[in-house]
């Protein structure tokens, strides 16, 4: 059998198409647009191609995007600075702090100084502490989670009952996602590094969620047969065939795997799109929230 492929890239675009006849109509009405203010910290390629990424997306659906590149080396205290003048600033309707930031910046604290009704990556403690308690809506869900949830329902993946598994319990991806599957009535295991005869317990899985940061790591053979694979990873490994050296891949051995599973999202063009159209629909919500409109 070869697996239906969940492709992120369409499911993302047909968001992002969604996202922007709402900001259109919302411009006829008010005559404002949202806006994301997009910080980064220093000279990470990765996090300079994502925030490229993520400032391009909002241009396309009418999103103004506000850039805040600093230098490696910038204060604690500046760069808090610049989150509560953001904070201040009307037109700015959702704040992105990329991550990770530089080792001499305290993040816990960054993140919390984030009004929690801009905090469109939704890793404020208040936001993420409700997100774990039952019956306790956020303002805003993390975005690679959020997309995770998102294409089980595009594609018609039903989560109630069914036998979830979370590779990963980062802060940013295992964790949250993990608890919108429970709330979503998903029977939840959650593993991680300390876990013992991980391909067992992953082989219970008929939503298998990967976000561990290990190049194909889950083989087929560690798939139950039918399951459904929302594979998170993105690992650069060394492709000399390539213009740029390497190639990415997921968590997922991709080819094994899509024998044995019913569903699969590809790496690239799955869940990392989805991230982005997440983080635009956060963006948008926000404004409307300051906004006053529904
Ligand atoms: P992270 O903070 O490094 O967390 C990795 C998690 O995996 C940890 O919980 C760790 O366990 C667990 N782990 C590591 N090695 C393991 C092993 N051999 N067996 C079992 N568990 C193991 O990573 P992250 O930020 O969550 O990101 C995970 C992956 O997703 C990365 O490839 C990242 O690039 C990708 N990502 C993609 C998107 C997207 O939009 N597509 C967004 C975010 C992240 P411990 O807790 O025990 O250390
Ligand atoms: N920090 C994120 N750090 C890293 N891949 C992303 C991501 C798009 N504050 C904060 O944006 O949400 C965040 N908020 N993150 N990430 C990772 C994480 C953050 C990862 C991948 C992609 C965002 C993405 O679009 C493409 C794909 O998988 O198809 C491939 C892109 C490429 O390099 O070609």
């Amino acid at each position: 059998m070869t697996a239906e492929l969940i492709d992120g890239k369409a499911i993302a675009k047909t968001i992002r198409g969604e996202i922007a006849a709402e900001v259109e109509t919302l411009k006829a009405k008010t005559g404002k647009v949202p806006g994301l203010a997009a910080v980064l910290v220093g000279q990470r390629k990765d996090s300079q191609t994502y925030v490229r990424m993520k400032k391009k997306a909002c241009a396309e659906v009418g999103i103004t995007s506000f850039g805040h590149d600093l230098p490696e080396d910038i204060s604690q205290a500046e760069l808090l600075k610049v989150v509560q003048d953001l904070n201040a600033n009307p037109d700015v309707h959702g704040i992105l702090v990329q991550l990770p930031l530089p080792d001499h910046i305290d993040d816990e604290e960054i993140l919390g100084a984030i009004s929690i009704e801009k905090d469109v990556d939704g890793f404020h403690p208040i936001n993420i502490g409700r997100l774990s308690m039952k019956r306790r809506d956020p303002l805003f869900v993390p975005c690679t989670p959020k997309g995770c949830i998102e294409l089980l329902d595009r594609s018609g993946v039903e989560i109630e009952g069914k036998q979830a598994v979370v590779l990963g319990r980062s802060n940013i991806v295992g964790l949250p996602v993990a608890m919108l599957l429970l709330h979503r009535n998903a029977t939840l295991t959650i593993c991680h590094s300390r876990t013992k005869n991980l391909p067992d317990v992953v082989r219970q899985a008929d939503i298998l969620i990967a976000a561990v940061g290990r190049a194909e790591m889950v083989r087929g053979d560690w798939v139950k047969p039918g399951a459904v694979i929302i594979d998170v990873g993105v690992n650069a490994v060394d492709d000399a065939t390539k213009k740029k050296g390497y190639r990415l891949v997921g968590d997922v051995a991709f080819e094994e795997a899509k024998e044995v599973a019913s569903k699969i999202t590809p790496v690239p063009g799955g869940v990392g799109p989805m991230t982005i159209a997440m983080l635009l629909r956060n963006t948008l919500d926000g404004a409307k929230h300051a906004w006053g409109v529904e």
